[in-house]
């Protein structure tokens, strides 16, 4: 399994907030190339599907009501140790535990509204990426 890539979404809270471009910048400031990436939306059964593995989780419900409120923008992304790397540029779920300069502290709203997301292993990574996009968009 390749570990040069990760999955991310720029959630519905930092679309509306206007922070795009500006977690945009520093993904790749951190290193990472783009390698596929669309502006999209989830509706509620997509939000569902993706986050499955939460079903039973008590946020399970509101985090679907969430991720489908607005438009999001997905991504592939490409670097050494990707998933692990991606994980400690964007911080710890909760922001208010995010350490400074990371782009949960910058840019998250709350636990849930908390910016981005980012895959947990290189498995879930090659999953979610194919989730969003056909072979023909990913370069
Ligand atoms: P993500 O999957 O979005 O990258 O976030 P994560 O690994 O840091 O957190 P995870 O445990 O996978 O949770 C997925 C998303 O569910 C929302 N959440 N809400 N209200 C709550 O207590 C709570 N806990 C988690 C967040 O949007 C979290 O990113
Ligand atoms: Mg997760």
């Amino acid at each position: 399994m390749e570990n040069n890539k990760t999955f991310t979404m720029i959630k519905p809270d930092a679309v509306r907030n206007g922070h795009i471009g500006a977690i945009l910048n520093h993904i790749t400031k951190g290193g990472f190339k783009i390698t596929a990436m669309k502006y999209t939306y989830l509706t509620p059964e997509k939000a569902g599907e993706f986050y499955a593995v939460h079903k039973e989780r008590p946020f399970y419900k509101d985090l679907v009501g969430f991720m489908s409120s607005g438009p999001i923008v997905a991504a592939i992304l490409e670097k050494g140790n990707a998933v692990a790397d991606f994980r400690t540029l964007i911080g710890a779920t909760d922001p208010s535990k995010a350490d400074e300069g990371t782009v949960r502290k910058l840019y998250a709203e709350s636990i849930e509204a908390n910016a981005v997301h980012g895959s947990d292993s290189d498995e879930n990574a090659a999953i979610e990426g194919s989730f969003f996009f056909s072979a023909f968009e990913k370069f």
